[in-house]
Parts: C-alpha cells; structure tokens; sequence
C-alpha cells in the first residue's frame, strides 16, 4: 500500500502491524504529520452511545500510561483530553470526531487499583465490549509505559486482542523518561516482551514530541 510516499504494510494474521516506514522527505509527508484536527463529540459508557462513524481508531492501556496526553500532543492542543496526575481519571469511552466521518476514542485505563473491584470490571467490561462490537474500528493503539512497560496486565491485553483478531499496534510511551544510554536496551527489552522486533513499535514522547509526526501520519492511514 501506498500513500503519500509511507509504504505500509499494515499487519499480520494476528492483527499486529508490522514494517512501516514513513519516509519525512517523501512529497506529501508533511501533510501527513500535521496537527491532527479532533473535536470533542461526547462521552459514551455504552457502545450504543456512540456517535455514528466510518472508520475509528482506539487509545487503550494501562492507567496513567499517557493515553490523554497522547492525544493532545497529536492534536496540538493542550486540554483536549483530560490529563491527570491521578490514575483512572477518565473513566468514559471519550470521543473525537477527525474530518467529516472519522472517531479517535480515548479509552479509560485498566489496572488502576483504587476504585473497587466491581467499579474496575465494570469499566473492563465496557472496554471489551467496545473493542469487540465496534463495527467502525481499524486500529486499537495500546499504550505501554516505555519506562516499565509492558506489565503483566498490557501482556494480557495484547493476548486479547491477539485471541480475538483485533488490529492493534504498540506504541510505547514517555521516550523522554528513558536515559538515552539505555535506550536501545529498552527498546529491544519492550518489543521483546510484547512479542515485537523492535521496529514494530512506534516510540512517542508527549512530553518532548517524539515520534508525534510519524503517529499523526499513521492515524491518518488507519483512519483513511
Ligand atoms: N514525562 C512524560 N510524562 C508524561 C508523558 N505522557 C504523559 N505523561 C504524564 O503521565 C501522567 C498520566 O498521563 P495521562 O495522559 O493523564 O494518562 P492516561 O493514560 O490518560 O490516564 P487515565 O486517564 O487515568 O487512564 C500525567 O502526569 C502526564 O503528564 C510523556 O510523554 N512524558
Ligand atoms: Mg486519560
């Protein structure tokens, strides 16, 4: 596949993608990576509250991964989506509208300790039912913590979305928190342990904007 100068080869039996290159000095890459244009829609706790969509990306992981920030630094924005310093803030499937007929949904986070247990399944529930009956989605973006990841529970999440065939691509997290000493290590270290080769995973950093370019053109492929 060929779009905007990006060979794309989009993913493999399991749903993983694999081998893309975005090449910056190909024409058409800056349109690519532009600031992505999200509007806030609405809040759903159900999936047949949400809005009507083509096409859907989704922004799941664990708790206080960066899933908000994430979202904000693709869209350039700084309040789009709520950030917290406190763990399990949103707790809504939150939607932004791209373009005419395009959704990015911003997930609430598993793993987070403090609410009570039926509180956290009930959240889980409305996750994977999302994830499974969303007829729209394309892509399921898991966030793993660059620094610590990935943990047992992202683990049992990318063994979910494997068993149920469910596209999804790794992104690892806060780049900028990684000593650049021991970055190669960590790189190989997290693909590793999501099953990866190492240039299977996109490394962002919302912090510093790391990598915001190329993910802005990826969403724009899965959300083509
Ligand atoms: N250093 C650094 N910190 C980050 C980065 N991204 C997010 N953070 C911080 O991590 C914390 C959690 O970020 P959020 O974006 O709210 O995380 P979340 O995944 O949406 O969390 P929940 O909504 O609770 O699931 C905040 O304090 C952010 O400022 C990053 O790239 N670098
Ligand atoms: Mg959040």
């Amino acid at each position: 596949m060929e779009v905007h100068g990006a060979a794309v080869d989009f993913h493999d039996e399991f749903g993983r993608w694999h081998a893309v290159r975005c090449d910056d000095d190909e024409p058409g890459a800056a349109d690519m990576s532009a600031a992505l244009d999200l509007r806030f829609v609405l809040s759903a706790d159900r999936v047949d509250a949400l809005p009507d969509s083509r096409t859907e990306v989704a922004v799941v992981g664990r708790s206080n991964v960066g899933k908000s920030s994430l979202l904000n630094a693709l869209a350039d924005r700084k309040n789009l989506a709520n950030t917290s310093k406190t763990p399990g803030r949103t707790q809504l499937l939150n939607c932004f509208q791209l373009g005419e007929d395009a959704t990015v949904v911003d997930c609430p986070g598993y793993g987070y300790a403090s609410v009570s247990k039926a509180m956290r399944s009930s959240w889980q529930r409305m996750i994977d039912t999302y994830l499974l009956e969303r007829k729209p989605l394309t892509m399921v973006l898991v966030l793993v913590d660059g620094e610590i990841g990935p943990t047992p529970l992202d683990a049992q999440m990318l063994d979910w979305l494997q068993a149920n065939g469910l596209p999804h691509s790794v992104i690892a997290t806060k780049h900028d928190k990684v000593k650049a000493a021991r970055r190669e290590k960590r790189k190989r270290e997290l693909a590793a342990g999501c099953g990866l080769l190492p240039a299977d995973v996109v490394w962002v950093s919302a912090a510093n904007g790391t990598g915001i370019d190329r993910l802005r053109g990826l969403v724009r492929l899965w959300l083509a």
